[in-house]
């Protein structure tokens, strides 16, 4: 195992006793959401997938390493605002570990570490992808999603992208796209997107025996899972279109770019929905923690 990563007791425990485990990433609390509620969150996607009877491995870089589970305090001193704090993805992993930065992983960060430590299922919120209106701001989350082999549970991409051209990028990529209970590609803060899964899959189980078979050909890409935001929080989409349009108007207005675009455009929408598209964020979040955690207890048994 190479010294970079540490392993919390809780996770080290797990891999030993060879329990399940879910990845969780960490770019959500150091540049997803307000402090102090992305350290309530973290916590509550950690007990979201307890109580599937699987342990969590939250993951983030600290002190000049990639901890794969943080205790309660790592936990806090990475969401505690203060000191340099980095929204991590391939290309910041040296960059943070030798000036011993905060980093919070992406979805392509968390993907590095947790492939690195064998771990086989990951939980976020939305994936990153291909922007709207910027051909070149394409999230360095799809390449990294087409070169490694875990299952990822999400809500689709984030619906501030554009999602036609984000579901290209993943059938170039090679990245099965499955819908979790649903037949439609889902719209992150809303239930529907208008675009089709490649297939529905309706159990853990499922998933599991598509996971093993791909994988057993050697190929090295993701699954995607795609879920729905639960139906009491989900906005419509017609009724958040509109502020999404806005918040990128505003962005080019403003000339934000790179990394920053992201954290930008979802703080903007928030503000503008008046929190309903952060209480659908955080309510996707909880019940893709909880999805990945009977997935992972699938795959731990094996096929039936
Ligand atoms: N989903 C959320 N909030 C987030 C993100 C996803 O609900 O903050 C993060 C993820 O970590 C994802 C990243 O990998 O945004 C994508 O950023 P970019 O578009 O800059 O690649
Ligand atoms: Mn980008």
């Amino acid at each position: 195992m190479p010294s970079d990563y540490v392993f919390s007791p809780e996770v080290a425990e797990a891999r030993r006793s060879n329990q399940p485990i879910v990845a969780l990433e960490t770019a959500v609390v150091t540049h997803g959401l307000p402090y102090p509620m992305n350290l309530e969150l973290a916590r509550d996607l950690e007990s979201a997938v307890r109580a599937q009877g699987a342990v969590p491995a939250t993951i983030g870089l600290l002190d000049g390493k990639i901890h794969v589970g943080l205790t309660a305090d790592e936990l806090e001193q990475l969401g505690t605002p203060g000191g340099p704090s980095r929204k991590v993805s391939r290309r910041d992993f040296g960059l943070v570990l030798a000036r011993k930065e905060k980093g919070g992983t992406t979805v392509a960060a968390t993907l590095i570490a947790a492939h690195a430590v064998g771990l086989k299922v990951f939980a976020t919120g939305g994936i990153g992808g291909v922007h709207r209106g910027e051909i070149f701001d394409v999230s360095a989350d799809l390449p990294e999603l087409g070169r490694t082999p875990l299952v990822v549970v999400c809500a689709g991409a984030k619906s501030i992208l554009d999602l036609p051209a984000t579901l290209e990028v993943l059938e170039t990529q090679g990245v099965t796209v499955l819908g979790y209970q649903t037949d439609e590609f889902p719209g992150f803060y809303s239930r529907e997107s208008g675009l089709p899964v490649g297939a529905r899959v309706d159990t853990p189980a499922e998933v599991a025996e598509i996971a093993r078979r791909h994988w057993a050909l050697g190929i090295e890409a993701a699954l995607l899972v795609t879920a729905p935001p639960p139906a009491e929080v989900a906005v419509p989409r017609e009724q958040i279109e509109g502020i999404i349009q806005q918040a990128q108007a505003e962005a080019v207005q403003q000339g934000i770019h790179g990394a920053k675009v992201t954290p930008f455009l979802l703080s903007r929408v928030s503000e503008l929905s008046g929190g309903s598209s952060l209480r659908a964020n955080l309510a996707l979040l909880r019940n893709n923690a909880a999805i990945a955690g009977q997935i992972a207890c699938a795959m731990v048994v094996g096929p039936k």
